[in-house]
């Protein structure tokens, strides 16, 4: 899969993307990932990517002349100023799917993550200052994509997100392919509790059923103690509508 970032804090991405599996995944050829510093589809000599709102009002919006530039140019695998003809076309059909960052999105669950990891490229928008320019939702952005309810600086915790959840699924990532199924909401649970060595610790004991070598009675402990967990902390994953799938 490839994977495009844009963003005006490109060294934001140094850590994440060189850390752990998506490291691995990238050396074994899984996952190509470019991240763009937006500020390239600048035009003026400040290169600046946002303005002051129409209608007034507190802090400034990312402007569209520069985010749908960009996002062309990645489209068509261009470099920044390369020419795009004619504007928003896609080389070879319809455009990648396009993520944009942003707290007024949809919430990222494991549906939307299975979702995204089928796509061959992915295009990941951030959002930074108050706002971002409507013409970059109406033109540019496939998807809207925010973390949960609750407000970061920008959208760049939120692709970093979708990066690992997305590679996490790839093909050939994960060592075990059982481990990539059998997590907190795959089967729309929590996870149920994990031991290893010692059998006792400062008093607590690995729960004897464990150790008992009865591989159905360890499944029924689990799937009984992972139900009580969500009912306890997400009994909204209880319900037949609304869980993350
Ligand atoms: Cl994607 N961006 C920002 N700025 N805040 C958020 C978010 C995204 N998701 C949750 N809060």
């Amino acid at each position: 899969m490839r994977i495009d970032l844009l963003t005006i804090f490109p060294g934001f991405f140094d850590g994440p993307l060189d850390t752990s599996l998506v490291a691995t995944a990238r050396e074994q050829g899984h996952l190509d990932v470019r991240v763009h510093d937006l500020r390239d589809w600048s035009t003026d000599r400040h290169r600046s990517v946002d303005d002051a709102p129409y209608g007034g009002g507190a802090g400034m919006v990312m402007r569209p002349d520069v985010l749908v530039a960009a996002a062309e140019s990645i489209w068509n695998d261009l470099a920044p100023g390369e020419p795009v003809q004619p504007p928003l076309h896609v080389a070879g059909g319809e455009r990648p799917r396009t993520v944009l960052l942003t707290p007024r999105g949809r919430p990222l669950t494991q549906a939307l993550v299975r979702e995204l990891a089928g796509e061959d490229r992915l295009v990941l928008l951030c959002g930074r200052y108050e706002g971002i320019d409507e013409r970059v939702h109406e033109l540019v952005a496939t998807d809207e994509v925010s973390l949960g309810d609750y407000v970061l600086m920008g959208g760049e915790v939120a692709a970093a997100a979708i990066v690992e959840a997305v590679v996490r699924l790839l093909p050939g990532v994960l060592g075990n392919a059982e481990s990539a199924v059998q997590e907190s909401f795959e089967h729309g649970l929590l996870e149920h509790p994990h031991y290893t060595r010692p059998a006792e610790f400062r008093g607590h004991e690995v729960p004897e059923v464990l150790r008992s070598g009865d591989h159905g009675a360890i499944a029924a402990w689990r799937h009984e103690r992972a139900l009580e967990r969500t009912r306890a902390v997400r009994p909204d994953l209880l319900e037949p509508t609304d869980g993350p799938g």
